[in-house]
């Protein structure tokens, strides 16, 4: 399965009038010949995004979508591809697998170099399959502000900057192996194929993040399917790295080469993004921030209007990046009395599980639901997420506003 479905006619003019990214490599020409069909209707316009948003399933912000978590309540434990949330710093370039070869380069590797790998020489190794949550660092960024009255930059995203896939590709570690990655080698430097980012008038190049090699080397995948299906332009067509219980950044789509250093590595997106900044943080920001972290919601509206004396079934999703989730606990009293909700999925590492919990509201008026993970190993949320400038790794318990009727 060489190619995902071809954009349709109306995105491909939207990505040729988005610029050189989307005609680049020779991507979208090859493809061409099957655009001939359909323009999507009641879809939201993203810049430099292929697949159809409709705006029941999507919020666009800038160049990303963000997908509607309480929409999340008629899927299942997977996120289907076109209910999954796109962070693109630039455009999504429409790639086409036969072009398309990883480069392996740098002084850490110990023979020749630099290495390829054709998409054919991917698929031919072992493939591994697995689980994972795709989760950006800044899932929930809009929570430090209206919430905790404290600013923060970059894309106000509320719950839905996550989602859940079944991804089957190569092991990362299979491919530095045969590449001849050397025993000193520590840091890797993937980089995408995306155009470069360009942001208040500097050029910070493409795409790209140091990735240390004890967790390349552990359970990093080179992957071209999720969840059955060819991998989606959006999503990184036709290889990216699925980085497991990291922050979003790690996962780079659109994979074109990995630097290979026996020295340390850095990029903008190690060293101006992804640390924590601010008060509580040492001066010059945290380390490059790695793992995700615990969050928990209600598959609801915010402002949701709910009927007194009848009796609710009330759904949501926890997890944790740290651990299995052990439990979680509600609020319909805005935290003064808290029960356990039923687990509806069996806890597993890097994924979430639903819940649900029965209320059956008295009086009306507006009422605060709270809700609360706490995963295997003791983690859990906090009443205020620790302020950092950039509004990374939110994991407070979220209040939602519901008025009963
Ligand atoms: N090449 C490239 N890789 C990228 C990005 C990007 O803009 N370009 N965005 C990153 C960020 S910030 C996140 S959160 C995830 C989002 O993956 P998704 O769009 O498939 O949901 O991809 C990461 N990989
Ligand atoms: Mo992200």
């Amino acid at each position: 399965m060489p190619n995902p479905p071809a954009p349709d006619r109306r995105t491909l003019l939207k990505l040729l009038a988005a610029g050189p990214a989307a005609t680049a490599l020779g991507g979208a020409a090859s493809a061409a010949p099957a655009y001939a069909a359909l323009a999507g209707t009641g879809s939201l316009a993203a810049p430099g995004i292929v697949k159809a948003l409709p705006a029941e399933h999507f919020t666009v912000r800038g160049t990303n979508a963000e997908a509607r978590f309480d929409g999340f309540a008629d899927t299942g434990l997977l996120t289907p591809a076109d209910r999954f949330f796109v962070r693109n710093h630039t455009s999504t370039p429409v790639l086409d697998a036969a072009d398309w070869r990883l480069t392996l380069w740098g002084d850490g590797l110990h023979g020749r170099s630099p290495v390829h790998f054709t998409y054919g020489q991917l698929r031919d190794l072992p493939s591994v399959t697995r689980t994972a949550l795709m989760e950006c660092a800044g899932n929930g960024r809009s929570l430090y502000a209206s919430q905790q009255g404290e600013p923060v930059t970059g894309t106000a995203w509320t719950l839905g900057a996550v989602g859940a896939a079944r991804w089957r590709g190569a092991r990362l570690s299979d491919v530095l192996r045969r590449a001849g990655i050397a025993h000193d080698a520590v840091d890797l430097q993937p980089r995408g194929l995306d155009d470069p980012y360009v942001s208040g008038g500097v050029d910070f190049g493409r795409v790209r993040r140091p990735l240390p090699v004890a967790k390349a080397l552990d359970d990093v995948i080179l992957a071209y399917e999720m969840n059955g299906a060819t991998l989606p332009y959006d999503h990184g067509h036709p290889v990216r790295l699925v980085v497991p219980s990291w922050v979003g950044i790690a996962s780079i789509k659109w994979l074109g080469d990995i630097e290979v250093s026996t020295r340390p590595l850095s990029s903008p997106w190690s060293t101006d993004w992804y640390r924590l900044f601010g008060a509580a943080h040492p001066d010059g920001g945290s380390a490059p921030i790695s793992r995700q972290t615990v969050k928990s919601g209600y598959q609801l509206p915010f402002g949701a209007t709910l009927e007194a004396g009848r009796l609710h079934r009330l759904t949501g999703r926890a997890w944790s990046a740290l651990a299995p989730v052990r439990t979680v606990e509600v609020s319909t009293d805005g935290g003064a009395h808290w029960r356990p909700a039923r687990l509806l999925d069996e806890p597993r590492r890097d994924g979430w599980v639903r819940w649900s919990v029965p209320w059956r509201p008295r009086r009306t008026g507006p009422v605060t639901l709270l809700s609360r993970v706490t995963d295997a190993a003791g983690n859990t949320q906090p009443e205020r997420s620790v302020h950092n400038t950039q509004g990374y790794l939110f994991d407070a318990v979220v209040r939602h506003p519901v008025t009963v009727v």
